[in-house]
């Protein structure tokens, strides 16, 4: 996609590094119900960062001591040509992202062999998929449950420090998924009805993905139980007087990534108790883009959007006390027990593979383990060309309720009676996508997806 970029990342991945080899085993085509049938192909993420090629079977070598890259990989055969058609030489698509050597996939344990033979350090990435550690387990001697061991940290921090900062034309591809996640968005909202049900919307927008070609950035959720943060059926009939809440997003066909979240009411018309709770949702939301600039911790925003949570459900008689000691506590966790929002790029959550203490935090922001602030993927402080979600929430859920209260927990911040009667609300959650500029945050996409009430009611009853 971007091919002239791919060089320039390898060399910046190898400035980082000390010596050795990097392997990038690239993914190869996963099978379903049986070994022809597979599901869509996904290349691994920082395959595609370093080498741009989306193609199974291909492994990436970098030599960070000789300044060379490789590119292993097996030529199609006269089957696969009748099968699947013509296909690129490996020699022509590693050519074509300035990889200067490919060689077939045979030629990989050799060249590895050779490099363990120098006892040259071998650095690769946590694998995640079995067949590529069965593979590293084959080229380096180590057994599969020892591979997480041998992790090099030294190539996670720097593959983390290079794409955590999107380029210019990174940024462009996100706005791409964000225009396909405006579609899907205000598709669901048109299609939120009394008497629909749950799974029609979430084939429609689905298919709108594909449509352009791409994909799900994850498994939409969609449904009328908001207060479930994930959930994933899509088994209900909208009901009158709900909330239906849908996360979603799409990935381009150069797999970047948008992510959104809207709750809307089923049949347009919000209740005044669905808008009290609805309008603290989005002052929470406005309030991150607002305070988001570079030098700011992602956790700072986090516990700031927390207190407008706080504030929001203390005026309207469900929290008490002090705001900030409440926040402090983790009593808003009630009802908003998970983080402000994550990484987002070529994974919608970015490098999360990687190992989130990693991409999320560092030495100078730590992660927390009390309840709540636990579940925040990203903390650290914030650099121009960082792209985030901001999501923030407000749920409520009978059984947590019923369990805090079994244990008399936070009552001095928690007004329990009050709270017992919004047991039937659901949840609410905001999110959009959000880019760190040079002197603060914009949202991300050309297009604004409704998101206060007027514009959420005025887009369900054109
Ligand atoms: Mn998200």
């Amino acid at each position: 996609m971007f091919n002239a970029n791919y060089q320039k990342r390898r060399e910046a991945l190898r400035s980082k590094m000390a010596h050795g080899l990097i392997i990038f085993p690239g993914n190869n085509e996963a099978p379903c119900n049986y070994p022809d049938n597979t599901y869509k192909f996904r290349q691994d993420s920082s395959f595609l960062y370093f080498f741009g090629i989306n193609q199974p079977g291909m492994t990436g070598v970098i030599d960070i001591d000789s300044g060379e890259d490789y590119l292993f990989g097996d030529d199609v055969t006269m089957d696969d040509i009748i099968w699947m058609g013509p296909q690129p030489s490996v020699k022509d698509m590693a050519a074509s992202v300035h990889v200067g050597h490919s060689a077939p996939t045979g030629e990989l344990k050799k060249f590895i062999a050779e490099a363990r033979r120098q006892n040259r350090p071998i650095h690769y990435l946590p694998p995640y998929r079995h067949d590529t550690m069965l593979c590293l387990e084959e080229l380096l001697d180590i057994r599969v449950a020892e591979l997480k061991k041998h992790v090099s940290l030294e190539l996670i921090k720097a593959v983390v420090v290079l794409r955590s900062v999107k380029e210019p034309c990174e940024i462009e591809e996100i706005e791409r998924a964000c225009d396909i996640g405006y579609e899907m968005h205000t598709t669901a909202m048109r299609l939120c009805k009394p008497g629909v049900k749950e799974q029609y919307i979430a084939g429609v927008i689905d298919g709108i993905a594909a449509s352009y070609g791409s994909m799900n950035s994850f498994a939409t959720i969609l449904s009328q139980n908001g207060e479930t943060l994930h959930n994933h059926n899509h088994g209900n009939i909208l009901e009158a007087g709900k909330l239906m809440l849908t996360d979603a997003g799409a990935e381009t066909v150069n797999n970047y990534c948008s992510d959104f979240t809207r709750t809307v009411p089923v049949g347009g018309r919000f209740t005044s108790r669905q808008k009290d709770i609805y309008n603290i949702v989005v002052a929470c939301h406005d309030h991150a883009i607002d305070f988001a600039r570079p030098g700011q911790t992602w956790k700072e925003v986090h516990i700031n959007v927390c207190k407008v949570l706080a504030q929001g459900l203390k005026d309207l008689g469900l929290m008490k006390g002090n705001v900030d000691e409440a926040v402090a506590a983790g009593a808003h966790a009630l009802f908003m027990p998970h983080g402000l929002g994550h990484m987002m790029g070529l994974d919608v959550h970015d490098m999360e593979g990687l190992g989130q203490i990693y991409v999320g935090y560092d030495d100078e922001t730590r992660p927390s383990d009390q309840f709540g602030l636990a579940s925040l993927r990203m903390g650290r402080r914030l650099q121009e060309g960082f792209v985030i979600t901001d999501e923030p929430g407000c749920y409520f859920i009978p059984a947590l309720i019923d369990k805090w209260r079994a244990e008399k927990m936070f009552t001095e911040f928690l007004n329990y009676d009050v709270i017992e009667t919004f047991k039937d609300f659901g949840g609410i959650r905001l999110e959009d996508d959000v880019l760190i500029t040079a002197d603060g945050s914009r949202f991300l996409g050309q297009k604004h997806i409704p998101l206060t009430v007027d514009e959420v009611e005025s887009i369900m009853n054109e």
